[in-house]
């Protein structure tokens, strides 16, 4: 047992040929060292890994820049490996666990020759929460270990912990050549593993966050009767001093971050921070859900970040704590040596390098910084971090939010009926994609409880698994869908967002604690207007009566997508969400 890691790694490092191995402690003194790495690299022109930015504007702060043509998740080339094609879903790309490892293994074979091995042991969860689960990823990239160490709890306790249990989970690591035609991201939820090569991003080479804690734990919770979703966890607290706690799901890049750390409009409001990407959300003794996020850091979209969007964001970045913090992909001001993103301020300041490192021309339309350019910011240095983040047990959750970005059809707020109607709404959840995804942006696609690039296993027995918890709970929370990116004829948005979204917020928690009544409709329960905080705010009537309208054209439209989406789910779709999307229907002809 107590050569349970050791033995792993050695079979590793026989099949990658490392020059060298380095265990990863996790000491400050450690992590200097290796930033130092990075830097020595960056001078000598290998992975653009760490170029050291102005520490009176960012401290402790590092622009790398990627291999062009590795900016985003590539969902193409990621492969849940379960024995049969039925098992991983329509939802996942399927290989058969053993082809997939005849794919990847030669690809591996001698992959870190004249590079250095690092083998991170870390915990996705609080080491003393009973619902965490230690890890252990081996790469070959100082960028990812950095990340790691700023995006998990890395340590040698981890190693006590894994000798205690028995278990861990693996994940093998390699940039490979970043030739994306010999990038594969594979699962194999069966033996709790994760192979990916020739992909340095974020979502394909940070195998703690999407790969482990969604992928792997989806199947896992599915078997064990506990939920992992990409979700933001956050507390209300409100004028009475009562803190509700709040899960709110949406897809990749639609303002998750910025919802996690609002600035709420309404005096005696105050958001409180415990996550902006993944819940572990487990029933309770009493009935109700409690969540943890297991992660440990922001790995959040640069653009469209700033004082003004979301100033906790700015101040996080800015703050000056021992964990380094990275910027990738951004632009990169010269003379001031920071980092710049469209959005940071009104104009784009010069002279600029673009994101990848060229000089910036201004009017030349070209992006300064990719549109997934990143930042990697530890949860620490969150000026809003909620005191109950590192609760060993998580918090008790009241509301669950569902949203997704619509032009039009999905009205600024409603709730659902009950559970089972919750299930039904998210299950038929649409978004329009973005740039955090390779592929065209801005197409509307079924999104599941934003889970459908990050379930591990069919999507049919997922939502089966959502309405068996459901129907566990003496005190389920209430389930909310929300649009904040409505728009007009002209295409201009038609609500405000950001700090504007802290009325909708109120709304929900006054439904939660039972101070307001709504109104039925047929696609769930909305809210009398009196009952929203307007004050200062100034909408016309008709952009107030489109906020909340429901047209029925675009309804069905919505029934006919939904029903196709279904399809290809067959027996393995709950009749009672083909039954709730019937009575939808009915309701929509009627209207
Ligand atoms: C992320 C994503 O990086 O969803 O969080 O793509
Ligand atoms: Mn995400």
């Amino acid at each position: 047992m107590a050569n349970l890691v050791e033995d792993w790694v050695a079979e590793q490092a026989r099949l990658t040929k490392p020059d060298r191995i380095h265990w990863v402690h996790g000491t400050e003194e450690e992590i200097r060292g290796l930033v130092d790495v990075g830097i020595r690299e960056e001078k000598i022109g290998i992975h653009h890994t760490f170029q050291p930015l102005n520490p009176a504007e960012f401290p402790n702060s590092y622009l790398h820049r990627s291999h062009p043509t590795d900016v985003a998740r590539t969902e193409h080339l990621t492969f849940v490996c379960l024995p049969t094609k039925a098992d991983a879903g329509p939802n996942n790309n399927w290989m058969d666990p053993g082809e997939a490892r005849k794919t990847v293994l030669p690809l591996f074979d001698g992959c870190m020759r004249g590079r250095t091995l690092y083998v991170i042991p870390y915990m996705m969860g609080h080491p003393d929460s009973p619902y965490a689960r230690p890890c252990v990823q081996i790469t070959d990239s100082v960028y990812v270990v950095v990340s790691m160490y700023i995006m998990t709890r890395v340590g040698n306790k981890v190693l006590d912990i894994i000798n205690s249990k028995g278990e861990f989970v693996k994940g093998l690591h390699s940039i490979g050549d970043l030739d994306p035609q010999k990038r594969f991201i594979m699962h194999f939820p069966q033996d709790d593993l994760v192979m990916s090569i020739g992909s340095g991003y974020g979502g394909n080479a940070l195998l703690g966050k999407k790969c482990i804690s969604l992928r792997i734990a989806s199947y896992l919770g599915y078997q064990q009767g506990w939920l992992a979703e990409h979700m933001i966890v956050m507390g209300v607290e409100d004028p009475d001093g009562d803190i509700t706690y709040i899960l709110g799901s949406f897809p990749s890049a639609c303002g998750k971050t910025n919802l996690a750390m609002l600035d709420p409009i309404m005096k005696g409001y105050k958001v409180w921070t415990l996550g902006d990407d993944i819940a572990w959300i487990n029933p309770g003794p009493d009935g109700r859900l409690y969540a943890i996020n297991p992660e440990a850091g922001f790995f959040g979209v640069a653009p469209g970040t700033s004082d003004k969007t979301n100033p906790n964001m700015m101040k996080t970045l800015r703050n000056n704590k021992s964990y380094p913090t990275l910027f990738t992909n951004t632009g990169l001001q010269t003379d001031s040596n920071s980092p710049w993103w469209e959005g940071l301020t009104e104009n784009i300041p010069a002279p600029m390098l673009d994101w990848q490192g060229r000089s910036y021309v201004n009017g030349s339309g070209e992006n300064v910084a990719h549109p997934n350019s990143r930042f990697t910011v530890s949860i620490y240095n969150c000026p809003t971090l909620s005191p109950e983040t590192d609760n060993p047990k998580g918090v008790p959750i009241s509301g669950i939010l569902f949203g997704g970005r619509r032009s039009d059809t999905i009205p600024l707020v409603c709730e659902s009926f009950d559970w089972e109607h919750g299930v039904f709404k998210a299950s038929a959840n649409g978004s329009e994609t973005t740039a955090a995804a390779t592929g065209k942006a801005g197409v509307v696609r079924r999104d599941p409880m934003a889970m459908l690039p990050f379930c591990g296993y069919h999507m049919g027995d997922y939502f089966a698994h959502w309405l068996r918890v459901g129907s566990q709970l003496s005190r389920p929370p209430k389930m909310f869908f929300v649009n904040w990116f409505q728009k007009n004829n002209e295409g201009t948005f038609i609500w405000p967002g950001f700090r504007d979204n802290s009325r909708v917020i109120k709304w929900m928690v006054d439904r939660i604690k039972g101070k307001v009544t709504a109104r039925e409709t047929a696609v769930g329960l909305m809210p009398y207007l009196n009952d929203l905080f307007m004050d200062g705010l100034s909408l016309s009537p008709e952009t107030i009566d489109r906020l909340f309208r429901i047209d029925k054209g675009e309804w069905q439209n919505e029934i006919a997508e939904t029903e196709l989406f279904y399809a290809q789910f067959g027996n393995r779709l709950p009749v009672s969400l083909q039954n709730r999307l019937t009575e939808l229907k009915e309701k929509i002809e009627k209207c």
